[in-house]
């Protein structure tokens, strides 16, 4: 597929050949979910902040990467985004008027660190914008829940030692930089994420190279052992982070602190063909437990990435084995971003040296031409709640953490060309929520999964990484020319919707 995954579907291309069939959807049922359930929403710090030079900031790497001539970004950067730097009241009264409970956001490193090592000073103006994103939040109620890195590692630590490529030198600078932020605000912050997303880090910004630093062996990177190298050190950079917290914060600050994977859940291609079924789990363990299995379990990389890529997937140390065993029972929450299902079809033939997906081809249909549900916004993103629960399912039954969906939610067909008046008139996004959150109930009441909460992708309308402001993910509009902000119909649907099923005790 040639298309960008990151790129909205044009309403003239949401009725065309894409629509294949696809078994009806249930009605939303609005079933319980467990009192003590968490609501919020998420953003993280590039795709709505702005401000890339305001007070002290120095560049990430996406500030670079949205500025590239041609550009990588439909001709658009994050230079003012949602402006969300200089609306930060505006944004948080936003909040309050949806109760929400919880909020996810990044923090940006180089606003802190503005050129991010472990010898650089601290911008205490980052320090302060912060502070009052937090202080703000508490003052209404909401629980900050904050992301150390999502994508906009500092252009200098790109630049000195090419970031994440260099195992040794990342770890350390992350480290001290995960020390600043525990110390100058896990008085008030009691979850922290370390990483968003490891896999998109590694694959797609080093091996297809659609997302910052864009690299790939077209353009002067390696794909088939960068990506590797790249999850190896976010993998010892969360552990050491997690060493950090356990040690010398948490008994006092009395937190958590874990991780946030992503992941499809994958259906056989061809139902009646072992060798699919076989391509499903090997697809999960590729995506899923290439992070997971050594995080949440203490262990080495599964058998079948090690079978398949051998020396090219980096080895732990038998003392990093040891700490990742003993820190493994430290993460009290699995966060979960999920979005959709695709089919999994097993290659026959060796692996291509670039292959990571355990040789699998992933399709939008099965061989019988049919497809897992309407198609959104985004040609790869269809709603299919019940491969949500069996995903749910999966993670729980095999890493026994309780799970927050730290991400989920959808463009609407066509959203991208319509007015504002059209735009929150949000229909396709309300029922896909109300039919995850189903799911949700399903997997906690009749699958004994432990779900403890669910985070909306996403607060508002933001820049949506290499497709600009195409696709839009908000259950707020936002107006990238004035900058106004109308909540959708989806924003009171999630309000109502919580006060409800929470309620409805079982
Ligand atoms: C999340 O990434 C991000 O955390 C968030 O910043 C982003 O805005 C949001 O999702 C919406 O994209 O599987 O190759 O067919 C999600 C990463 C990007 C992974 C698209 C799956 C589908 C293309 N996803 N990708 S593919």
């Amino acid at each position: 597929m040639n298309i960008n995954m990151f790129e909205a579907l044009e309403p003239s291309s949401s009725t065309s050949p894409q629509e294949s069939p696809y078994d009806p959807l249930p009605a939303v049922e609005n079933l319980p979910l467990p009192p003590t359930f968490r609501w919020g929403t998420a953003t993280a710090a590039y795709q709505i902040e702005g401000a890339p030079s305001a007070d002290g900031k120095g560049p990430s790497i996406w500030d670079t990467f949205s500025h590239l001539t041609p550009s990588h970004t439909n001709n658009e950067n994050g230079d003012v985004a949602c402006d969300h730097y200089n609306r930060l009241e505006e944004d948080l009264d936003l909040m309050a008027s949806l109760a929400v409970d919880v909020y996810r956001f990044s923090l940006a490193w180089s606003r802190i660190i503005p050129l991010g090592g472990r010898n650089d000073p601290v911008n205490e103006k980052g320090i302060e914008f912060y502070n009052r994103v937090i202080d703000g939040l508490l003052k209404r109620g909401i629980e900050p829940v904050v992301t150390l890195y999502h994508w906009d590692i500092p252009q200098a630590l790109f630049d000195r030692y090419g970031a994440f490529l260099d195992t040794k030198e990342f770890v350390a600078d992350f480290e001290h930089y995960s020390r600043i932020c525990f110390e100058r605000f896990g008085d008030r912050v009691t979850k922290w994420v370390t990483f968003n997303e490891p896999y998109i880090v590694a694959v797609f910004g080093h091996h297809s190279g659609v997302l910052a630093p864009g690299r790939s062996t077209a353009t002067g990177g390696d794909s088939a052992t960068e990506p590797w190298i790249v999850g190896h050190s976010l993998i010892l950079a969360h552990m050491a982070s997690v060493a950090l917290y356990t040690r010398d914060f948490a008994p006092k600050q009395k937190g958590d602190i874990s991780i946030v994977l992503n992941g499809h859940w994958y259906e056989p291609w061809d139902a009646s063909n072992p060798a699919d079924d076989e391509a499903v789990q090997r697809r999960l363990e590729f995506y899923i437990a290439w992070f997971a299995d050594p995080v949440f379990l203490g262990k080495d990389y599964p058998d079948v990435m090690r079978n398949q890529l051998g020396d090219r997937l980096p080895r732990f140390t038998e003392s990093e084995l040891a700490q990742l065993r003993e820190l493994a029972p430290s993460h009290k929450f699995y966060g979960m971003n999920h979005y959709s299902t695709k089919f999994a079809r097993a290659l026959s033939g060796a692996p291509p040296l670039e292959d990571c997906t355990g040789n699998v081809e992933e399709l939008s249909t099965n061989s019988e031409g049919r497809a897992v549900g309407p198609v959104s916004g985004m040609p790869w993103l269809r709603t299919a709640p019940q491969g949500f629960r069996k995903l749910l399912s999966w993670i729980w039954s095999r890493y026994k953490v309780p799970i927050i969906v730290t991400e989920n939610g959808c463009p609407v067909p066509g959203e991208s060309q319509m007015s504002v008046e059209e735009a929150v008139d949000d229909q396709f996004r309300v029922e896909y929520l109300g039919l995850y959150l189903d799911a949700i109930s399903r997997g906690v009441f009749e699958d004994g999964v432990q779900v403890l909460g669910y985070y909306v992708w996403s607060l508002m309308d933001n820049f949506e990484w290499s497709a600009g402001y195409g696709p839009r993910y908000g259950i707020t509009h936002v107006d990238f020319e004035t900058l106004v902000r109308t909540p959708k119909k989806s924003a009171w649907y999630l309000k109502e919707t919580f006060e409800e099923r929470r309620k409805t005790q079982r």
